[in-house]
């Protein structure tokens, strides 16, 4: 048993999947070849806004190992339908979004640089990819709109004719009456401009699909890298016309990271699952990474103004926000959501504010369709509000700490203005852990060094909330989701007692195989290499939601203790059978069933044969096997919070930064395994450091080109841009899934740029810098903060 209690919930178990990721042994999409399979290759627009006169593509057919070429008019000449937005949100005047169409491959327009024109499919990659030059597309040039803060005014190109103004949705929340009266009574009103940089996603492995038909069964096969595969199966079908949808079997396996960019039905997997069928042989796509800088849905990319009414004391009145979201120039799966009810909903913080009122445009312009990011409208929020805090409290002359503790939420469940009814948290304990860890009281003195070193020194907080845990069905159903959210598991008990569970949610990354694993060890006293965990198969898996949103841990792994606490039911009647006791008297302890009060017992190995001997059972109740299914749907998302503290160091005479210390202290409730649990949040400010220091999707103005298409030009963060991590944990158990766990997957990546922004603009004493603060721009900012000579 010594070992088994190393490998239980709480432990640092190493992960299990790691062996093969390591040695070179995972499968991923573009690892896998089908017999007979032939090669697909996109013409993309080369124009950020054309019409497509027309397309000649007679001397592509006549290229070497060209199999065929396909263009909007083939696809809509199968009457597909088109690529849509699965979330609907309204607009105050009650209006429908404003859609426009989305096709597979374009029609007519092309709408942004990277839109889909053609399909190339040849016997090689190479060959589809030189066959696409000979392709002649007659584009008529059209004036495009890129530009955020431009794209609403009069005369700004259309990129819908269908959304006037370029304008989706104008979307509301809170209460506007409340909020004005408590702007009225303020004393002071603190007032910010921000803007939330475009990223784009960047996945170790880049998207790839195979899509297959068998002519004998008339079932499709997809192989592709998705964070969601049932999901990708459902919408699919319908798009392609797959029925009844279980022909179409979609396995997602190993994948290489997905941050989000992977939860989407794109072009490509639609196009190569439709085609497979024309063709009659399987065909692979694989991204160039060109491919995903250009067409993998981007994130974030908001416009900003926010106000905060203040009374006498620093405590917060009100909320008034206004923002404008890109969109892209389609609705990608899940967009709507993102700047909406994933963001509205957070912009109370930590914070005890009365009175919110937001505002949202969803815009579309001629750029990628915008999605969710890690995190997903929720590092918006933070960053919002965090920035707003922190300019407060300098402005009303109190530490920042301090503001925030004037306003912090102590009481719960608490009910903000903007939806969301926080279960369970403690906001000071994690200021306070983490500031011990900061050694906020030794500041001033390295501040001063600091200065004597010719440096500047500045220290930034960010308070955050955020909501996970992806599901409940009830509340995301009622918020605008064509579906409920809620996740599936089997547990499957082998009769020499090992398990395998199969699960709806999908591992990219996040080392379910080993987490996942010690839920199952401890409950079962199994050792983890007994224990299998399958995801990422439509056959195999019943059905699943996928994982986005950090919910495998509170949702995912809550389903799995349901299918456990069947399968221990039906095996304490079969173990109480077998010893000729009362059900009730049987208790399960180690991975041992035990009559209370007596020496008799049996082991769970003997106990699982026994299921499948099936020797004497009484048949009317027990029957024979072992095997559970279950499907969990929490009644709340869960609330993960904490305080990220970071201290930045400037070169003055560069503008070059230095993170010289970042503390996160989190909330995640119980932590299954602290390892990968401190790796996720490493990726995570890994990722927030990129934002706020480095990465920027850029579109030129004019042309509407992407600027910003390779590694040469976009800025990903590398080792040394982030400092060693000084991680804590502070513990509320969430009340609404029984391991009492909140997400960790996203923390980071959320609570992280606010800390660093206000670290910087500490340092340097100014009001804001936009992200990515550069050190081009942090030496604009000192030189035009300086008191001219
Ligand atoms: N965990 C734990 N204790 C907790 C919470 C989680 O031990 N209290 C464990 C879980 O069991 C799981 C891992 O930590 O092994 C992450 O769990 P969770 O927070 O539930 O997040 P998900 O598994 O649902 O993963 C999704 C989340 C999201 S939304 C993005 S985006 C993201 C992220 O995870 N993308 C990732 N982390 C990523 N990590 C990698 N390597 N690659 C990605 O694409």
């Amino acid at each position: 048993m010594s070992d088994l209690s190393e490998q239980g919930v709480g432990k640092p178990v190493r992960r299990k999947e790691d062996f093969r990721f390591i040695t070179g042994n995972g499968h991923y999409t573009d690892d896998i070849s089908r017999p007979h399979q032939t090669h697909g290759y996109f013409l993309r627009s080369p124009h950020a806004h054309a019409k497509i006169r027309s397309i000649d593509t007679k001397a592509v057919l006549a290229a070497p190992g060209v199999l065929a070429i396909f263009t909007g008019k083939d696809i809509a000449a199968d009457k597909l339908g088109g690529l849509i937005c699965g979330w609907t949100v309204h607009s105050k005047d009650g209006s429908a979004m404003k859609v426009g169409p989305h096709p597979v491959l374009a029609l007519d327009t092309v709408r942004y640089v990277g839109d889909h024109v053609a399909l190339v499919v040849a016997e090689t990659h190479e060959e589809a990819k030189s066959a696409a030059e000979l392709i002649e597309v007659d584009y008529e040039e059209l004036p495009a709109i890129v530009s955020l803060a431009d794209c609403e005014k009069p005369g700004a190109p259309q990129v819908h004719p269908e959304a006037p103004h370029n304008i989706c949705f104008e979307w509301e929340l809170g209460n506007k009456a409340e909020t004005e009266a408590a702007f009225a009574r303020a004393t002071k009103v603190v007032k910010i401009d921000l803007v939330n940089n475009r990223l784009i996603p960047n996945a170790m492995e880049p998207r790839a699909a195979i899509g297959e038909y068998d002519k004998g069964t008339g079932g499709y096969t997809l192989h592709t890298t998705s964070q969601n595969p049932h999901v990708a199966r459902l919408v699919l079908s319908a798009f392609v016309g797959v029925a009844p949808e279980h022909k179409l079997r979609v396995i997602a396996p190993d994948v290489g990271g997905g941050f989000g960019s992977k939860i989407f039905i794109y072009a490509e997997e639609t196009a190569c699952v439709w085609a497979a069928a024309k063709v009659g042989r399987p065909i692979k796509w694989t991204a160039e990474r060109s491919e995903s800088f250009m067409s993998d849905a981007h994130g974030r990319d908001h416009l900003s103004h926010a106000e905060l009414a203040l009374d006498a004391n620093g405590k917060i009145l009100g909320l008034r926000v206004k923002t404008i979201a890109n969109l892209g120039a389609y609705l990608s799966t899940f967009s709507a959501a993102v700047p909406t009810y994933l963001y509205g909903t957070l912009l109370s913080g930590q914070y005890d504010i009365p009175a919110i009122y937001v505002e949202v445009d969803g815009v579309y312009t001629h750029t990628a369709p915008v999605d969710a990011y890690r995190g997903a409208g929720r590092p918006e929020a933070t960053f919002l509000i965090e920035r707003i805090v922190e300019t407060a409290a300098r402005e009303t002359g109190l530490d920042p700490a301090e503001f925030r503790r004037r306003n912090f939420i102590r009481a719960f469940p608490h009910q903000t203005p903007v939806i969301m009814n926080y279960d369970a948290g403690n906001y000071d304990a994690s200021l306070d852990k983490a500031m011990e860890i900061a050694d906020v009281k030794g500041f001033a003195v390295r501040k001063a060094e600091a200065a004597r070193r010719g440096k500047l020194r500045g220290l930034g907080y960010s308070t955050y909330i955020e909501a996970c845990g992806i599901a409940p069905s009830a509340a995301v159903g009622s918020l605008g989701a064509g579906v409920g959210l809620w996740e599936s598991a089997e547990v499957r008990v082998n009769p020499t007692g090992n398990v395998e569970v199969l699960t709806g949610s999908h591992s990219h990354g996040q080392g379910h195989e080993t987490t996942f694993a010690q839920l199952v060890s401890s409950r079962l006293g199994i050792p983890i290499d007994q224990i299998e965990i399958v995801h990422g198969d439509t056959d195999k898996v019943q059905f699943g939601m996928g994982t986005y949103g950090s919910r495998s841990g509170a949702v995912g792994m809550s389903a799995i203790v349901k299918a456990l606490d069947k399968v221990e039911a039906k095996a304490k009647k079969i173990a109480a059978h077998l010893m000729e006791a009362a059900v009730e008297d049987v208790v399960f302890q180690e991975g041992r069933f035990t009559v209370q009060g007596t020496d008799k017992s049996l082991a769970w190995a003997e106990v699982t044969l026994a299921a499948y001997t099936a020797h004497g059972f009484p048949s009317s109740e027990i029957e024979p096997g072992l095997k559970e299914t279950s499907f969990y749907d929490p009644s709340n998302f869960t609330f993960p919070a904490g305080c990220h503290i970071c201290e930045v160091e400037i070169d003055p005479e560069t503008g070059v930064l230095d993170i010289a210390n970042f503390v996160a202290v989190d909330d995640f409730g119980t932590i299954i395994n602290p390892m990968i649990v401190e790796g996720q949040v490493h990726g995570g400010i890994a990722q927030g450091v990129g934002q706020a220091l480095l990465e920027l999707g850029v579109y030129d103005n004019d042309s509407g080109q992407l600027v910003t298409g390779s590694f040469m030009d976009y800025c990903m963060p590398r080792a040394d841009n982030v400092p060693s991590f000084r991680l804590g944990f502070t513990k509320t158990e969430c009340p609404s899934n029984p391991l009492g766990m909140k997400g960790c997957g996203e923390a980071g990546a959320i609570a992280s740029p606010p800390a660093i922004i206000n670290a910087i603009t500490d340092a340097l004493g100014i009001r804001d810098i936009e992200m990515p603060a550069t050190p081009a721009r942090i030496w604009k900012a000192i030189q035009s903060s300086r008191p001219r000579a």
